[in-house]
């Protein structure tokens, strides 16, 4: 059985694909991390119809949720922001900056991976999903609980530059959209100070790419990435 130790990393060629959507904050965690990585990608565009993606059983193979993101890499095909993020900065980083590997900074880094796929997203994602996108939801209690995720990020940034460490990890890669995003789903991010440096600092890292509704420079300012034809559905 292939691990990841055992396939040696590969930059040379574009073999990464990506199914994503450019106004899909958890397609964007990945292409943040692909740009901080210099990993060139193809991305495939799905599209979205009625808040629903519009996709075939093909796609359900690769993606039994039918959601985007979803990474191709050869033989090895994996869905979901989070394992997405973990694969990139285990397999291609080399200098083990992204995903700590200390026996504390490690699962440090997974409470806020917790965090990005609880409060985040069913208050900050869900939010702007049924503000913007129409997504069926309680707005709410997305609001309560974006609230909330927005006080936990404060409690840590207030006081410290990066949520994990002395520098970005993928926890800051996997929190950062849906919080940069918060404004397009009513949320007040004047009443965290904190979290609005930890933003800002964010967008100077090195390869930083924004997205639709982020501001700084659009997607289209980075080199890694070449646009394939939509997804049929
Ligand atoms: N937990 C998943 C959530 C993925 C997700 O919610 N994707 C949304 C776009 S951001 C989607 O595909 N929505 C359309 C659908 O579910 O059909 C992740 O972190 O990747």
């Amino acid at each position: 059985m292939l691990t990841l130790q055992d396939k040696a990393p590969d930059r040379s060629s574009s073999r990464l694909k990506l199914y994503d959507r450019n106004t899909s904050g958890n397609s964007y965690k990945v292409r943040l991390m692909l740009s901080f990585l210099e990993l060139s990608c193809e991305l495939i565009p799905v599209q979205l119809e009625e808040g629903r993606n519009k996709v075939d059983t093909a796609y359900f193979e690769l993606n039994p949720r039918g959601q985007v993101p979803t990474l191709k890499d050869d033989d090895v095909v994996l869905w979901g922001s989070t394992a997405i993020l973990m694969y990139l900065a285990s397999h291609y980083d080399d200098a083990r900056q992204w995903l700590p590997v200390e026996p504390v900074a490690l699962p440090q880094t997974g409470q806020w991976l917790e965090l990005a796929q609880n409060e985040i997203s069913t208050g900050l994602f869900l939010a702007r999903a049924v503000q913007r996108f129409g997504y069926a939801g309680d707005l709410a209690a997305a609001q309560i609980a974006g609230r909330r995720a927005l006080e936990v990020l404060e409690g840590r940034l207030g006081q410290r530059e990066w949520l994990v460490g002395g520098c970005a990890t993928v926890a800051d890669v996997a929190c950062f959209p849906y919080v940069a995003l918060a404004g397009e789903g009513g949320f007040v991010l004047a009443d965290y100070p904190g979290v609005g440096r930890w933003l800002a600092r964010f967008k100077t890292l090195a390869r930083f790419v924004s997205m639709p509704g982020i501001g700084e420079a659009a997607p289209a300012n980075s080199n890694y990435f070449h646009q394939a034809t939509s997804l049929k559905s």
